[in-house]
């Protein structure tokens, strides 16, 4: 699992080369966007639930006919393995935005998780589906422009996109 300075130290490393100067202004920028980065995950984890509820029901409303008796989230059972799905995906790109980095979503949540779906034959595009409801949802609470102070967020919005995209792709 790399954070934004493991990962610049250990490709530096694997070259034999010193830190470099673009790479040190890069984590300068982490450093000050750090206050709006631990903000973003702590309102992220803060509303979670309702992230999660309100992307699958707006799933379900969409594709009735996966929770209609022979759907994937046919029963009340495989709807709670499917919420609780959705909320790992969420927890793990939280822990992407802390960290400034993505190892930690594609090597502990990621990984071969669409072989995962195939096999259990979860349906990957409406799972695809229900991670991008989930960031429309997380960007705008992160973004709620009411509730926050004046200033630019964008390229930490764009990061926190970045991750939910990553996801949805790495299983569809
Ligand atoms: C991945 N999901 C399921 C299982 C596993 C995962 C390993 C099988 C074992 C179990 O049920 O617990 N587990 C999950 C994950 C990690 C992990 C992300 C990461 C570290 O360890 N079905 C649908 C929807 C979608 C869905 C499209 C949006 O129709 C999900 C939710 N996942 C779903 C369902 C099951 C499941 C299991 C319904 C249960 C399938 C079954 O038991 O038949």
């Amino acid at each position: 699992m790399l954070d934004a300075f493991t990962k610049v130290v250990s490709q530096a490393d694997t070259q034999g080369q010193l830190v470099s100067g673009a790479q040190i202004d890069a984590l300068l920028a982490v450093v000050k966007d750090g206050a709006k980065r631990t903000d973003v995950v702590n309102r992220i984890t803060g509303s979670a639930s309702t992230i999660v509820t309100n992307a699958a029901r707006a799933l379900f409303e969409e594709q009735p006919q996966l929770i209609a008796p022979g759907g994937n989230a046919y029963t009340n059972r495989r709807v709670a393995a499917c919420m609780r799905d959705m909320e790992i995906v969420l927890r793990y790109v939280t822990y992407a935005v802390f960290l400034g980095d993505a190892s930690v979503l594609d090597d502990r949540c990621l990984n071969g998780l669409r072989e995962t779906y195939i096999a259990l034959g979860v349906p990957t595009s409406s799972m695809a589906n229900s991670i991008v409801k989930m960031k429309e949802a997380a960007i705008a609470i992160a973004n709620d422009r009411n509730n926050i102070q004046p200033g630019d967020c964008s390229s930490l919005i764009a990061e926190l996109s970045s991750y939910f995209d990553r996801a949805a792709a790495a299983i569809s």
